[in-house]
């Protein structure tokens, strides 16, 4: 598994290619909010390796895969969802995955809003 893919947009926001307005970034991990929010509230989390879905997630991948859940509920609350919210991983083509590269969307504020 390549580390990072040259064509992908999400290794790009990684690398700090293309600008993203972060809520997290660690050695492993980056969040920043969604350029099409579909909710008061809407980030993603992405893993800084390059895995194109959750088709292509290994045991290689479980750590990281429980590292973006569990960060979810504290960078939630810190971004003003502090009423709950929805994680969706969209995934392949009947998943309506857009972007080739995991992420977690992390979705809440007060409602209504609805994921279509
Ligand atoms: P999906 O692959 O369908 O789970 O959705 C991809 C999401 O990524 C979509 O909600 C819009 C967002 N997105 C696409 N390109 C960019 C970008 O360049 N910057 C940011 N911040 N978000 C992006």
């Amino acid at each position: 598994m390549s580390h990072a893919d040259p064509n992908c947009i999400f290794c790009k926001i990684a690398e700090g290619q293309i600008p993203s307005r972060k809520v997290y970034e660690d050695e492993e991990l980056l969040g920043f909010h969604d350029i099409r929010p579909h909710a008061p509230v809407h980030f993603l989390l992405i893993p800084k390796v390059h895995v194109p879905s959750l088709q292509e997630v290994g045991p290689e991948h479980e750590a990281l895969l429980g590292r973006m859940l569990a960060l979810a509920p504290r960078l939630a609350r810190e971004n003003g969802a502090d009423n709950g919210f929805r994680v969706v991983v969209n995934t392949g083509p009947d998943g309506g995955q857009e972007v080739y590269h995991l992420h977690v969307h992390v979705m809440g504020g007060p409602r209504p809003w609805r994921v279509g």
